[in-house]
C-alpha cells in the first residue's frame, strides 16, 4: 500500500521529464536530463568538438505537465487543481473539458506507472471480512454487468469562497474554489452490489478501504459497508465518462464512483477494495476531507482500528465529510473581494461586479441536492420577498442536478441576487453553516452581487 522505493526513484526520475502535446494530437515524450539523451544521439565528431567548446548552461528543466487534458475552460485553482467556470455552464451533462479536476498530486501517466494500461491494470478486492478474494483485470470488469447513472459529482471545498466573502471566516485555509468543483456526467460502473456477490461480505464487515497509491502514497479512502450495502446498486467501480473511457485526468482506466458523497469518496486510478470487521484510518479521514471546528467532534477511535500511511490516533480530528449538502448557483462569477486569493485567469479582478444590461432578461442557474433531490428553487433580489423558479426539466432524481431559471426586469445600479435550493425531504439552504477550519461543504445561500448597466 505505499510506494516501493524504486517506485519513489522512478518518480523523481520522472519528474524530469516532459511531455508536450501537437495540436494533431500525437504525443512526444522527451528526456529533460540533456546530458546522456544529446550526447548518445551526436556523431562522434560533434561529441568531439563539444567537448572542447565551453559547455552551454544547461536549460532549466521544464515543469512535468500536471494535467492532461486541455485545461482552457477551466479555472486555474493551484497546480494539480482546476475548476469549472459555472458562469459558463449550459448544458445538463458537464462535457469533460468544463469539467473540474481535484488531484492532489499530479495526474499519474501510463509511461511511469504501467497498471493504468487497461493491458495491465489489476484490482484486488480482499480483506478479512470478505469470503472469496479475488483479483480482476479490466478486461473482467467491463465484461460485467454494469450500470449507467447520471449524478453530480462535487469537490468537499467548493464554495470555500463563502467562508471568506460570506462569513468573515478568515481561519479557514484551503484553495479557493468559487463554486464551480462541481459537474455533472454519466458514469458507467459495475454496481458493489454484484461485486459483493462475487466475492461474499462476512456478518461483521465494517470499512471497506478503497485505495490507489498509485498518484501518491496515501490515496485511499475508507467506506463504512452499511452505506455500501444501503446503496450497492447506485455505488460502483467505473471506468466510462460521458460515454467515454475515462481520461487520466478524472482517473482511468478505473475510478470508483459514489454519487452524492464528496467527490474524495471517488478514488481515482483505484487498485485496491479492502473489506475488513475494524475500522481504517487514512488521511482522507483523519486530519483531511474531515469536518474540525467548535461544533464538530472528533469521533472516536477503537481498540482493533488500523492505521495507515503514518496515521496516528492522534490525526482523528473530525468527522469525515460524507453527503454534500443542498446547493444552487446563478451563472454568474462571484464577486471575490475578501479571498486571500483570487485565481489569476477569474473574470474578475478583486472586489469587481459583474455587469448585467438593464431591463428584462432570464437569470439561470443550477441546483442539486444530492441526498434527497431537488424539488424546488426560490430566488428573491435585494432582500425582498422568495419568489419560485422555474425548474426545467428534466428532473432525474435525487443525484441530479435541475436547471432552474427566472426572469428579472433588472433596474440599473448594484443588486444582490440570492437562490436558495429546497430538496424533497423539506430541507432548504440555510444563511451561513458552522465554522470548519478545512471550509468543507458549504451550503449557505450565495449572495451575487451585480451591477446593472
Ligand atoms: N487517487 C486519487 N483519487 C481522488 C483524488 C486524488 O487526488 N487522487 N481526488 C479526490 C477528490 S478530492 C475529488 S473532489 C475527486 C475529483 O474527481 P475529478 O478530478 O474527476 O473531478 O476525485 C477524488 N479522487
Ligand atoms: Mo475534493
Amino acid at each position: 500500500m505505499s510506494l516501493t522505493k524504486q517506485q519513489a526513484q522512478e518518480t523523481q526520475i520522472m519528474e524530469g521529464a516532459v511531455r508536450t502535446h501537437d495540436p494533431s494530437g500525437r504525443r512526444q515524450f522527451f528526456v529533460s536530463a540533456g546530458a546522456f539523451g544529446a550526447a548518445l544521439a551526436a556523431p562522434a565528431a560533434m561529441a568531439q568538438a563539444a567537448a572542447s567548446a565551453p559547455a552551454p548552461a544547461p536549460a532549466p528543466a521544464p515543469a512535468r505537465k500536471v494535467l492532461l487534458k486541455d485545461d482552457s475552460r477551466l479555472l486555474n485553482i493551484g497546480a494539480t487543481v482546476r475548476s469549472g467556470n459555472y458562469w459558463n455552464f449550459s448544458t445538463f451533462i458537464t462535457p469533460v473539458e468544463e469539467f473540474y479536476v481535484r488531484n492532489h498530486y499530479p495526474t499519474p501517466m501510463v509511461e511511469q506507472r504501467p497498471v493504468l494500461d487497461p493491458r495491465n491494470w489489476k484490482m484486488k478486492i480482499h480483506g478479512n471480512a470478505i469470503e472469496r478474494p479475488i483479483e480482476i483485470t479490466y478486461d473482467d470488469l467491463v465484461k460485467m454487468p454494469s450500470r449507467t447513472i447520471i449524478a453530480t459529482m462535487e469537490c468537499h471545498g467548493n464554495g470555500r469562497s463563502l467562508f471568506w466573502e460570506q462569513q468573515g471566516q478568515t481561519q479557514v485555509a484551503g484553495g479557493n474554489w468559487v463554486l464551480g468543483a462541481v459537474g455533472q456526467a454519466e458514469w458507467q460502473y459495475v454496481p458493489l452490489s454484484h461485486i459483493f456477490g462475487l466475492v461474499g461480505l462476512k456478518k461483521d464487515a465494517k470499512s471497506a478501504l478503497f485505495w490507489s497509491g498509485v498518484d501518491g502514497n496515501d490515496m485511499g479512502r475508507p467506506m463504512p459497508v452499511s452505506e455500501l450495502i444501503a446503496r450497492g446498486d447506485d455505488i460502483g467501480i467505473c471506468f466510462k465518462m460521458n460515454g467515454n473511457d475515462l481520461l487520466p485526468d478524472h482517473g482511468a482506466p478505473v475510478r470508483l464512483i459514489v454519487p452524492g458523497w464528496g467527490g474524495t469518496a471517488s478514488i481515482k486510478w483505484l487498485t485496491e477494495m479492502r473489506v475488513d470487521s475494524h475500522q481504517h484510518w487514512v488521511r482522507l479521514n483523519t486530519k483531511g476531507e474531515v469536518y474540525i471546528g467548535p461544533d464538530y467532534q472528533a469521533p472516536a477511535v477503537g481498540p482493533t482500528d488500523e492505521f495507515i500511511g503514518g496515521i496516528t490516533p492522534a490525526d482523528v480530528k473530525g468527522p469525515m465529510v460524507t453527503w454534500m449538502p443542498i446547493k444552487s448557483v446563478i451563472t454568474v462569477p462571484l464577486v471575490l473581494d475578501k479571498s486571500p486569493s483570487i485565481p489569476a485567469n477569474y473574470p474578475l479582478k478583486r472586489g469587481e461586479l459583474p455587469k448585467l444590461p438593464v431591463g428584462r432578461q432570464l437569470v439561470r442557474g443550477y441546483a442539486w441536492a444530492p441526498q434527497h433531490g431537488i424539488r424546488a428553487v426560490e430566488y428573491r433580489v435585494d432582500g425582498g420577498p422568495w419568489q419560485r423558479a422555474h425548474i426545467q426539466g428534466p428532473n432525474l432524481g435525487r443525484y441530479t442536478w435541475v436547471r432552474f431559471d427566472f426572469m428579472w426586469d433588472a433596474p440599473r445600479g448594484n443588486h444582490v441576487i440570492e437562490t436558495r435550493g429546497i430538496d424533497t425531504a423539506g430541507n432548504m439552504q440555510p444563511e451561513t453553516v458552522p465554522l470548519n477550519i478545512l471550509g468543507m461543504a458549504n451550503g449557505a445561500i450565495a449572495k451575487f452581487k451585480v451591477q446593472v448597466v
